[in-house]
C-alpha cells in the first residue's frame, strides 16, 4: 500500500531504481506480490539502455526470440520480432509495448534521478531522495540501474576548445546527427564502434576511426525473420527458453559437442567456417566447446578470425592493424559486426592506430596524437562505460551505521549471488556486479524469480529483514575469481568485464562466469537449503513503519 505523510514523503512497499528490462519485470514481479511499488527512472520513458544507445546501427547481439521476456506467454504471443538482431528501436519499441501492456507507467517516476538511498537500522526502512527533491521510504531497495548507464569519456584536454560537435554514443541525441559531408572522427574500436562505424561511413566525407585495441569481430549475419521463421519461433518458444536457461551465455544454442583439441586441422577449419556463415556467437558457442577454456584450442579460432579479416580487408597493413594478436578471443567481449571488416575497404575510411601514439589532445579541429593531427567536423566518444559498479555507485547508497556503498566496494565488489550486499539489509540488485555475463533477460528473469521466492519466504516467515554473511560474500568473492581464472576471459586487454577500461579503477572481475546455467542452479539451491549464508531479522524485533 502507498501512504503518503505529509506532503513530501511517500511510502511504499518497493522502489526500484531504473525502467529498463531489470526495472519493468520487477515492478511486474512486485505486483504479483502485492507489494506497492515506486519505480524512479532518470529517462523521460522507458527502456534503460534501449533509450539512450540510440547511436547509428545501434542494434542486439542476442536474437530477438531470447532477447525478451519469458514471464508472459500472451506477450510472446502478441509480439512479432522483424529481424534476427533487432535494431535499436525495434527493441525500445517492445519496452515501451511491455510497459503499456502491463499498465506500468502509472508506477514509474520519469525525469527523475536517485540521488540517495539510506538504511535506518532502527525502522528497518530505506529513505530514497529523488533529484526533483521527492522523499519515498520503502522496506525494499531494488536497483535496476543496467551495468553499462554511466558513459566513460577519456580525460582529453582540449575538448571545450574543440569548434565542431561531440557525441557520447550512449548519450545518443533523439533527432539522431547529420553526417552528410561531414570529416566525423570516431573513438574507440568496440563493440559500439564496430555498430555505428559502417553506418557513419555511408554518409559522412570522411571517418576516421582511432583504434588502440582491435577486437575480435564476428559476423552477425543479420537477417528479415519471414512470417514463417516466426511462427516457428513461437511454437518452439519452450525448447527455446528451456535451452537459453541452461546455456553458459543465455542463448538458445546446444552445445557443439566436440573439443578443437580432439580435431584434425581440417576439421577445425572446416567446423570454424561453419561457425562463421551461421554468424554472431554462434562462431563460439556452436563450433568446438573449449575455445573458452582451453588456450591452444581458444589460439586456432583466434587465427581462424585473423585470416578472415586478412581476406576482406583488401590493404594489408590496415588489415594487420585490425588484428587482434596479444590477447586471447573473447578475452574481450568480442563484438558482432554487420560489414565492419568490410567497410575499411571504402575510400572516405580509415584508421589511425592509437596504441603506441596516443591522443594526446582535442585542439579546435580535431584530435592530436602524439604523431600527428587530424581534423573533424564531428567526434564520435564510442569509448564505453564505467560498467555494472558505476551506474550502482553514482547513487550514494548507505547501509548500516550510514556505511557507504562506495566505501565498501572501493577496492572491487562484495556481494552475495551478484544481488546482495552485507550491511544492506532488504537491498537488492539486478545485473548488480558479480552475476552472471550472460543474455541479460535470462539473467533478469533468474534473479528476479530468486527475489520474488525469498520475499515470500519472508512474508511466509515472518522475517523483516536479509543480508548476506561476511563469509558468503567472501566465498562468493572467491568462487567468481576460481570461475573467471578457468577460462581465457580474463586475459584481454583493457577488458570493462575486470574493471580495467577505466583508468583507476580496481581490477577486478564483475561477472559470474560460470554461466547462467549454473547460476540458476546455485540460486535455487539457496533456496531449497534454506537461505545458508544469510541472516534474517525477526519481525517481533523490528518497530516497522
Ligand atoms: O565500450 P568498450 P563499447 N584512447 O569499452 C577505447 C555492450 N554493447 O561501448 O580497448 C583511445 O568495449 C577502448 O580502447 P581499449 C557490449 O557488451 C552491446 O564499445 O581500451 N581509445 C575501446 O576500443 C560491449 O562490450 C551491444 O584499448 C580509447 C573503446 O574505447 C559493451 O557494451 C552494442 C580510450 C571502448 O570500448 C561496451 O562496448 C554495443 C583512449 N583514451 C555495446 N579510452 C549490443 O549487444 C577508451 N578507448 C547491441
Amino acid at each position: 500500500m502507498t501512504f503518503r505523510n505529509g506532503e513530501d514523503t511517500i511510502t511504499v512497499d518497493a522502489v526500484v531504481v531504473g525502467a529498463g528490462f531489470g526495472g519493468l519485470r520487477m515492478l511486474h514481479e512486485l505486483r504479483q506480490l502485492g507489494k506497492s511499488v515506486q519505480v524512479i527512472e532518470t529517462a523521460s520513458d522507458v527502456g534503460g539502455t534501449w533509450y539512450w544507445n540510440r547511436y547509428p546501427g545501434a542494434r542486439t547481439d542476442s536474437e530477438s526470440w531470447i532477447y525478451a521476456y519469458y514471464f508472459s506467454k500472451e506477450l510472446q504471443e502478441d509480439w512479432d520480432w522483424a529481424e534476427r538482431f533487432p535494431a535499436q528501436p525495434e527493441t525500445l519499441r517492445y519496452l515501451q509495448h511491455v510497459a503499456d501492456r502491463f499498465d506500468m507507467r502509472k508506477d514509474i517516476e520519469f525525469s527523475t534521478r536517485v540521488n540517495s538511498a539510506v538504511y535506518d537500522e532502527q525502522t528497518n526502512t530505506w529513505t530514497v531522495v529523488t533529484d526533483k527533491g521527492q522523499t519515498y521510504t520503502c522496506t525494499y531497495f531494488i536497483s535496476a540501474v543496467g551495468l553499462l548507464t554511466v558513459p566513460y569519456k577519456p580525460n582529453f584536454p582540449g575538448i571545450d576548445d574543440f569548434t565542431g560537435d561531440w557525441y557520447f554514443t550512449g548519450r545518443w541525441p533523439k533527432e539522431g546527427v547529420d553526417f552528410t559531408g561531414k570529416r566525423v572522427a570516431v573513438i574507440g574500436a568496440g563493440a559500439t564502434a564496430v555498430q555505428a562505424v559502417p553506418i557513419i561511413a555511408k554518409t559522412a566525407e570522411h571517418l576516421t576511426m582511432f583504434q588502440r585495441t582491435p577486437n575480435y569481430v564476428m559476423p552477425a549475419r543479420n537477417y528479415i525473420l519471414t512470417p514463417e521463421e516466426r511462427q516457428g519461433i513461437r511454437t518452439d518458444y519452450e525448447n527455446i527458453w528451456d535451452l537459453a536457461k541452461q546455456h553458459f551465455f543465455g542463448f538458445a544454442m546446444e552445445p557443439a559437442g566436440r573439443l578443437a583439441s580432439q580435431a584434425s586441422p581440417e576439421e577445425q577449419q572446416r567446423v570454424l567456417e561453419a561457425g562463421w556463415e551461421a554468424g554472431g556467437f554462434r562462431f563460439i558457442f556452436e563450433t568446438f566447446d573449449d575455445i573458452l577454456v582451453d588456450e591452444t584450442s581458444n589460439e586456432v579460432a583466434a587465427e581462424f578470425v585473423r585470416n578472415k579479416i586478412r581476406a576482406i580487408v583488401k590493404d594489408p597493413e590496415t588489415a594487420e592493424l585490425l588484428c587482434p594478436k596479444d590477447y586471447p578471443l573473447a578475452g574481450k567481449r568480442p563484438p558482432l559486426g554487420n560489414f565492419y571488416y568490410e567497410t575499411f575497404n571504402r575510400d572516405n575510411v580509415s584508421l589511425v592506430d592509437v596504441s603506441n601514439s596516443p591522443i594526446t589532445e582535442i585542439t579546435a579541429n580535431g584530435i592530436r596524437t602524439e604523431t600527428g593531427e587530424y581534423d573533424a567536423d564531428i567526434i564520435v566518444f564510442a569509448t564505453g562505460f564505467d560498467a555494472v559498479t558505476g551506474s550502482v555507485t553514482g547513487m550514494d547508497i548507505r547501509g548500516r551505521n550510514g556505511l557507504s556503498l562506495r566505501d565498501k566496494w572501493k577496492d572491487g565488489p562484495l556481494t552475495h549471488l551478484g544481488i546482495c550486499v552485507e550491511d544492506f539489509p532488504n537491498m537488492f540488485m539486478l545485473s548488480g556486479p558479480q552475476s552472471p555475463f550472460a543474455n541479460i533477460p535470462v539473467v533478469i528473469e533468474g534473479s528476479v524469480e530468486w527475489i520474488s521466492h525469498t520475499l515470500t519466504h519472508m512474508g511466509e516467515n515472518n522475517l523483516a529483514s536479509i543480508e548476506p554473511t561476511a563469509e558468503a560474500v567472501q566465498n562468493w568473492r572467491q568462487h567468481v575469481n576460481e570461475l573467471v581464472n578457468a577460462t581465457v576471459l580474463s586475459k584481454g586487454k583493457n577488458s570493462w568485464l575486470m574493471g580495467d577500461n577505466i583508468p583507476g579503477k580496481a581490477h577486478e572481475v564483475l561477472f559470474f562466469f560460470g554461466g547462467a546455467g549454473l547460476y540458476r542452479q546455485e540460486c535455487q539451491q539457496v533456496i531449497e537449503q534454506g537461505y545458508p549464508g544469510f541472516a534474517f531479522s525477526d519481525q517481533s524485533e523490528r518497530a516497522l513503519v
